[in-house]
C-alpha cells in the first residue's frame, strides 16, 4: 500500500476497525476511508455498488460488521447470519467487479469446531461441528471464508483471510450484556467497587479458556499480512497463550482495584472450553504481539474510565 492508495475499511465502528482506521490515517494514508463514516449501508447491494464505483477502492479490508459475545450471539441468531452474510457477500462481489488490489477479510476463531484439538491450527477448520452458541454467527464468518477462497480460486484474485484470538482495547463494547468478556468484566468490576458492591457475578463456571489480543497488536499484524500474505489458505493470529475466565477476571479485579467475592454463575453459558490458536505461521512473517494481557487491560480500564468521565473520587 501506498500512502496515495485507495483503502477501504468496511466495519470501522468496530474496535480493530476504529483503530485501523486512525492509525492509517495518522500514518499519512490520505485515501483510507470507513464505511461506517461514509454512512454506506452495507446490507443494500446496489449502495456498495454505487460506493466502490465512486470510490475505487485498491485495497479493502473487511473487519467485523455484526460481532459480539456470547449471550448476544444466542440470543439474536437471526440479525448475526443476516447482517455478516449480506454485508460480506455485497463487499467480496463488489471488490471482485471493482478490481481490488488485495482484500483482507476477518474470520473469527468461532469457526473452529467446538471440540477442537489444542492449539488450534489452520487446517481444522471445518473437523467437526461449531460451538451452539455461536452457530449462526460462526456459519456467515465460514461463508466468508468460502467465499474469500472461491474467488482466489475462480478469478485468481488476492484475498486474505485472518483468524483472530479475541480482540479487545479501547473502543470496544462495553455493555456487559452484548459485549465479550473482557469489556463487560471491567464494566462490571468498576461498577461493583463505585456502587460498593461486595461482589461481581461473571458467568458460567470460569473454567473456559480465551486467548486475547490487544487491538494495537491486531492492526499491526493486519499491516503486516497485507504486505506480506499472499495466499486464500487461512492464517491465525494469535498471542501465544490463553488464560481461564477465572484468571482473567482476577486480572481485572485487580486492575480495577477491585477488593470483594467473584461468584461464578452457572447458569449462564461456558461456550467452548477452550479457544487457542496456533500461531506458527505468523510467527514466521516476523510479527509479535506487545502487549500483554494485563496490561492491555489496564489500557482498556483507563480508556473506560475517560469514556465514562469518571471521576474516581467522587
Ligand atoms: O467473550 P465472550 O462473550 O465470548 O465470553 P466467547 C467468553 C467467556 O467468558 C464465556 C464468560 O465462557 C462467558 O461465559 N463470561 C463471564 C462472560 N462473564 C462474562 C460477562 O459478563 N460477559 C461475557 N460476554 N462473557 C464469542 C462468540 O464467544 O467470542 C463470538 O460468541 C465470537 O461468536 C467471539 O467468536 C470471539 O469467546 O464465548
Amino acid at each position: 500500500m501506498n500512502k496515495d492508495s485507495h483503502i477501504v475499511i468496511v466495519g470501522d465502528n468496530s474496535v480493530e476497525g476504529k483503530a485501523l482506521l486512525g492509525h492509517l490515517q495518522q500514518a499519512g494514508f490520505s485515501e483510507a476511508i470507513g464505511t461506517y463514516a461514509w454512512g454506506l449501508n452495507l446490507l443494500n447491494q446496489s449502495s456498495v455498488k454505487e460506493f466502490f464505483n465512486k470510490v475505487n477502492p485498491e485495497y479493502v479490508f473487511l473487519m467485523h460488521i455484526k460481532s459480539g459475545g456470547i449471550l448476544a450471539n444466542k440470543s439474536y441468531p437471526a440479525d448475526f447470519i443476516y447482517s455478516n452474510l449480506q454485508a460480506q457477500s455485497n463487499i467480496i462481489h463488489s471488490a471482485y467487479k471493482n478490481k481490488v488490489k488485495k482484500l483482507f477479510y476477518l474470520a473469527s476463531s468461532c469457526c473452529y469446531p467446538a471440540e477442537c484439538a489444542q492449539p488450534m491450527k489452520e487446517d481444522y477448520l471445518l473437523s467437526g461441528k461449531v460451538e451452539r452458541t455461536n452457530e449462526a454467527y460462526a456459519i456467515a464468518k465460514l461463508a466468508g471464508i468460502k467465499m474469500v477462497q472461491a474467488y482466489a480460486k475462480q478469478y485468481g484474485v488476492d484475498y486474505i483471510t485472518a483468524i483472530p484470538a479475541t480482540i479487545y482495547g479501547p473502543g470496544d463494547n462495553f455493555n456487559p450484556e452484548s459485549g465479550h468478556v473482557i469489556t463487560a468484566l471491567i464494566k462490571k468490576f468498576y461498577d461493583a467497587k463505585v456502587n460498593g458492591a461486595d461482589e461481581v457475578i461473571v458467568w458460567g463456571t470460569g473454567l473456559p479458556r480465551r486467548e486475547f489480543i490487544y487491538v494495537d497488536d491486531f492492526i499491526n499484524a493486519c499491516c503486516v499480512l497485507m504486505e506480506k500474505y499472499s495466499s486464500s489458505e487461512i492464517i491465525n493470529v494469535g498471542v501465544g497463550y490463553d488464560v481461564s475466565i477465572k484468571e482473567l477476571a482476577t486480572i481485572i479485579a485487580q486492575v480495577v482495584d477491585f477488593k470483594g467475592k467473584i461468584v461464578f454463575d452457572h447458569t449462564k453459558p461456558d461456550g467452548v472450553m477452550q479457544k487457542f490458536l496456533d500461531s506458527e505461521q505468523m510467527k514466521k512473517l516476523n510479527w509479535v504481539p506487545h502487549v500483554a494481557l494485563s496490561q492491555g487491560i489496564e489500557l482498556t480500564y483507563n480508556f473506560y474510565k475517560s469514556l465514562s468521565n469518571i471521576n474516581e473520587n467522587k
